[in-house]
């Protein structure tokens, strides 16, 4: 399924008068109003194949109907969202849910739909059917050098399938870790873990990047073998200059400050980009924005800062990437909140103040800072962003949008009730 231009159009006739007298409204009061729309229509957001299809819980699983059962149908998906936002213009693929049979073709079909393949994720957290070796206690760690080995190959791999799709990345993300005191020795785990990723890294093109995500708990319990940002960036800066710290927002520990860790990770040139979703307690996987939105500008906030201050490129800079899965709503409508969010809190990053936070500072006057940051975040800006997609040919309103051309019973009409197996 593809959306007509016509369909778009018709419905931006319909929101045309109420969206320009919010949009007159809110560009009054902000003089840099152009510059705000163009960095948000370059901005793009790249969407996880995993997310396509209703996720699970450990306790069960509620498949959704009309869902992509290959690579095609996904493309296909992303395709749409692009269409309807103009801001979802990339997929990450995760290796072996989504092995490109004819890359050229797969290539072609994402080109059609105006999409890229930002990173591609490697997965040594399953064992497959044909996989000699088992990875019940971890991979790039492990004790076993032919274990070790067989996942740096898996990564090799990907990387290839990465090259010939265009991809720029490799994700690597462990599940390796310990649930007991004494059933791992760290430094050896360490060590095993950085071995492995010199290998890997041998391989990468010169114009790629390596991105080290780190995760707190989860599968294990006791300790994770990559458990938090100083250890990524350890790896990263042992690996070179081609490796960076990926952020999954859904990693931490409880109350992290992650603001802080992005600013330094900026400051020291390592920070590769986000995994966007939110949480309550864990790694919820929640849509971005939908528990803590002011965690999510004070995100953004370090970036503008950090990123316009050295002159780097929001748009093509890091990797910005949403990890989030679902199974309660429909997950393209899911895909669609979440990107919004993420613009919304650029777009209020945008408009601090940054002269007037900086003099602040600088006095040390703490309720004058605390204001400036709150009033860029109280500004309702949607009307900004949806006057960037408007400029760029995209919905007003890609939700109502989707539900008003009944996407989803189109989708359930061309493809039955398929589903899709979903990552963690
Ligand atoms: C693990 O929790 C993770 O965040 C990693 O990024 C995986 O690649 C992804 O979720 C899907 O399982
Ligand atoms: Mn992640
Ligand atoms: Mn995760």
């Amino acid at each position: 399924m593809r959306l007509e231009k016509e369909q778009i159009e018709q419905h931006n006739k319909q929101l045309a008068a109420k969206h320009q007298r919010a949009f007159d409204y809110i560009a009054a009061d902000v003089p840099q109003v152009e510059e705000i729309l163009k960095k948000l229509q370059a901005f793009q957001i790249a969407i996880p194949s995993w997310a396509l299809g209703t996720g699970g819980t450990r306790f069960g699983r509620f498949s959704g109907k009309g869902e992509p059962g290959n690579l095609e149908q996904k493309i296909e998906d992303v395709g749409l969202l692009h269409a309807l936002n103009r801001s979802s213009g990339a997929i990450s693929l995760h290796i072996p849910w989504d092995i490109p049979k004819d890359a050229e073709k797969i290539k072609a079909l994402a080109a059609s739909y105006d999409l890229q393949f930002d990173a591609v994720n490697s997965n040594t957290f399953q064992d497959q059917a044909e996989q000699e070796h088992s990875y019940k206690f971890g991979s790039l760690h492990h004790v076993d050098p032919k274990v070790r080995q067989q996942a740096v190959q898996h990564n090799i791999d990907v990387i290839n399938h990465g090259i010939a799709l265009g991809s720029k990345a490799l994700t690597v993300w462990l599940a390796d870790g310990s649930s007991f005191p004494g059933q791992l020795n760290f430094r050896e785990a360490f060590q095993n873990t950085l071995e492995s990723l010199k290998e890997i890294y041998k391989h990468l093109p010169e114009d790629w990047k390596l991105f080290v995500e780190y995760k707190a708990f989860e599968p294990f319990f006791y300790s994770m073998t990559i458990g938090d940002w100083g250890q990524s960036l350890l790896l990263a800066s042992k690996l070179g200059d081609k490796a960076y710290t990926l952020v999954d927002l859904g990693h931490h520990l409880p109350n992290a400050n992650i603001e802080q860790i992005v600013s330094l990770l900026l400051m020291e040139g390592k920070l590769g980009g986000f995994h966007f979703n939110d949480s309550k307690y864990a790694d919820d996987d929640l849509t971005a924005g939908a528990i803590k939105p002011y965690q999510l500008f004070l995100i953004f906030n370090e970036l503008v800062e950090g990123m316009d201050a050295r002159g780097m490129d929001h748009a093509t800079g890091l990797g910005w990437m949403i990890d989030a899965s679902h199974n309660l709503k429909d997950p393209l409508v899911d895909l669609l909140q979440s990107v919004e969010a993420i613009m919304i809190a650029y777009a209020q990053a945008l408009l601090v103040d940054r002269k007037a936070l900086k003099e602040a500072q600088s006095q040390n006057n703490i309720v004058a800072a605390q204001q400036i940051l709150q009033d860029a975040f109280r500004t309702d800006v949607r009307a900004i962003v949806a006057e960037a997609r408007l400029r760029d040919g995209a919905a007003l309103d890609p939700i109502a949008l989707f539900n008003s051309l009944a996407i989803r019973e189109a989708l359930i009409a061309e493809r039955g009730n398929n589903t899709v197996a979903t990552g963690l």
